[in-house]
């Protein structure tokens, strides 16, 4: 799917951007799936007071698992230019660890910090692959992804716990932002650290977040004393389908028969 050129800019940079990669008639059914998803999330939020963990109503709603009520989320999931990528990138055995709706509310409260995606739970092999969709523009003004080249070389780095989510650090005077168009796919590793900035305008900044992690891939949660703790398999037969196995393309199930 890539060239040898984006996959060697993937592996200094940590990063890569594909244009165009969702046409308009495969975004306007993930919008409308990611739209249904957020706003289911925005009545629980307003039931619970506003706020739970990152997701705030006043900063950003972030809707999880909509491949759990949405054949648009499972087709975008199983999207053949996606699959290629995660060929090239991954190799032949490769699931789908987790996906969610990220809707930044205009004239928001809070950035998403500096973070790694496997700064917030650690998974093994540790570098799986986020595809970061755009459904809508996404700019400075509004909040596009940020991004620091070469830094995933340095592994999953340690992660302070703020009131607003995880943060890292690292050398940010070296970090770039990626404007987006409607379509547009950023795929980052989930080691290279990212963040993005307060939606400063009067519209609604949407994106689509699609994880995929090795076959066999584990995740090690914080034990009592914080410590990395058994390793459990990221195969909820529910979520995390197979995309590929033994380097062919594997088609996600659809909720519906048609
Ligand atoms: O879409 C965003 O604003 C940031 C989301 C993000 O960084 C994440 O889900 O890890």
């Amino acid at each position: 799917m890539l060239t040898v050129e984006q996959a060697e800019q993937f592996r200094s940079d940590g990063y890569i951007v594909l244009r165009g990669v969702f046409s308009p008639e495969e975004l306007a059914e993930l919008v409308e799936a990611c739209d249904d998803g957020v706003s289911v999330v925005t009545d629980l939020l307003e039931q619970m007071g506003g706020r739970l963990g990152v997701a705030g109503l006043d900063t950003q709603v972030v809707a999880p698992h909509l491949v759990l009520r949405s054949d648009a989320a499972r087709r975008a999931c199983a999207h053949p230019t996606l699959v290629g990528v995660c060929r090239d990138l991954m190799g032949d055995d490769v699931r789908l660890y987790w996906e969610q709706a990220v809707h930044k509310v205009p004239h928001g409260s809070e950035p998403v910090l500096w973070h790694q995606d496997n700064g917030y739970t650690f998974v093994e092999p540790q570098d799986y692959l986020t595809c970061w969709i755009s459904l809508t523009e996404a700019t400075s003004d509004n909040g596009c992804v940020w991004v620091v080249p070469g830094a995933q070389r340095d592994g999953t780095l340690v992660h302070d716990d703020t009131p607003i989510g995880f943060e890292c650090w690292g050398d940010f005077d070296a970090a770039v932002e990626v404007p987006t168009a409607p379509g547009d796919v950023v795929v980052f590793s989930s080691l290279s650290p990212h963040a993005t900035r307060i939606n400063t305008t009067d519209d609604v900044r949407k994106a689509y977040i699609v994880q995929y992690c090795h076959g066999d891939a584990v995740a090690r949660f914080p034990g009592p004393a914080g410590e990395p703790g058994d390793p459990v398999p990221q195969d909820d037969p529910d979520r995390q389908f197979e995309v590929l196995r033994d380097g062919c393309p594997v088609p996600i199930p659809l909720l519906s028969r048609s």
